[in-house]
């Protein structure tokens, strides 16, 4: 089910225990602004998630509230990620659901990473 409207940041969240190492992930990366894992349930045979290490809802938290720093440092992991997984060359996709209407489901801001095969070009 998603996410109802963009509420506070809650702490609980499945996202913020993995972060915080109350919950197991297969880690792919991690530096000072971010953490990459396999997604649970992966829709392509690369579905990494991106997730700042900051407490984020959305994208529209984290474009609003986060420091420069965090910003470049989020974006730079995420080009990072996809290089080491060796997408650059056959491309890969990347998607942020955002709120109720955008499908989010977990309220803790992330990146769907997509790749290693072709993912056509519907939208969304
Ligand atoms: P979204 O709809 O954008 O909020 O997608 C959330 C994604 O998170 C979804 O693809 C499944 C994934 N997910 C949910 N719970 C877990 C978990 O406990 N571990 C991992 N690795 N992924 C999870």
């Amino acid at each position: 089910m998603a996410v109802s409207g963009i509420g506070p940041y809650d702490p609980q969240n499945i996202f913020a225990r993995i972060l915080r190492g109350e919950l197991p992930c297969k880690k792919v990366y991690e530096d000072a602004y971010a953490l990459a894992f396999h997604d649970i349930a992966p829709k392509a045979p690369v579905h990494v998630l991106v997730i700042p290490k900051g407490a984020y809802v959305s994208f529209a938290d984290f474009s609003a509230k986060a420091s420069e720093a965090e910003i470049a440092g989020f974006i730079r992991a995420v080009g990072m990620v996809a290089r080491d997984l060796g997408l650059d060359a056959p491309g890969y996709r990347l998607v942020s659901n955002t709120g109720a209407e955008g499908g989010q489901e977990v309220p803790h801001f992330h990146v769907h990473l997509f790749g290693g095969r072709a993912l056509g070009s519907m939208l969304p």
